[in-house]
């Protein structure tokens, strides 16, 4: 009895760790919406030895979640969409304006000040990580909504 019990514990406890991005996050916000874009900023602490990926997001009220950098040529900064945010063990990256950020498109109603919004991050290995973020109006840029 006492070894079933063990077994299953086990294998409960490494689907646990096989879920669950080892990543914290600091800050996160979501930029108040004017339009049908907007932004999501946060600071990724990973605390382990081990780099961890984020490769996408998952955010209420929005199907089309891109993972974005600013890149600057010839002194004109402009947003690209990267295929992952990599976090190096015992470090962290901040998403922020001007930076990294996840891009929302395609809003299916605007972020209002003072609402939250679920979100889900999703790293290499299939680790997830939920969150529930606070819609701000700091940094709100009324010509493009971009980060
Ligand atoms: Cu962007």
């Amino acid at each position: 009895m006492a070894s079933r019990f063990g077994t299953g514990l086990l294998i409960w406890m490494s689907l646990l760790s096989a879920g669950w991005a080892d990543v914290t996050v600091e800050n996160p916000w979501a930029r108040a919406s004017f339009g049908p874009n907007s932004a999501l900023f946060m600071t990724l602490v990973n605390p382990m030895e081990a780099s961890e990926t984020l490769i996408g997001a998952q955010i209420g009220g929005c199907d089309h979640v891109e993972l974005h950098n600013h890149i600057e040529t010839h002194g004109i900064f402009r947003m690209v969409e990267v295929k992952e945010i990599v976090v190096p063990g015992r470090c962290k990256v901040e998403l922020k304006p001007g930076g990294y950020h996840l891009m929302l498109m395609a809003l299916k109603a605007p972020l209002l000040r003072e609402e939250n919004v679920s979100v889900t991050l999703f790293f290499k290995g299939g680790k997830t990580l939920d969150l529930v973020v606070p819609v701000k109006t700091e940094g709100v840029l009324r010509c493009c909504d971009g980060g």
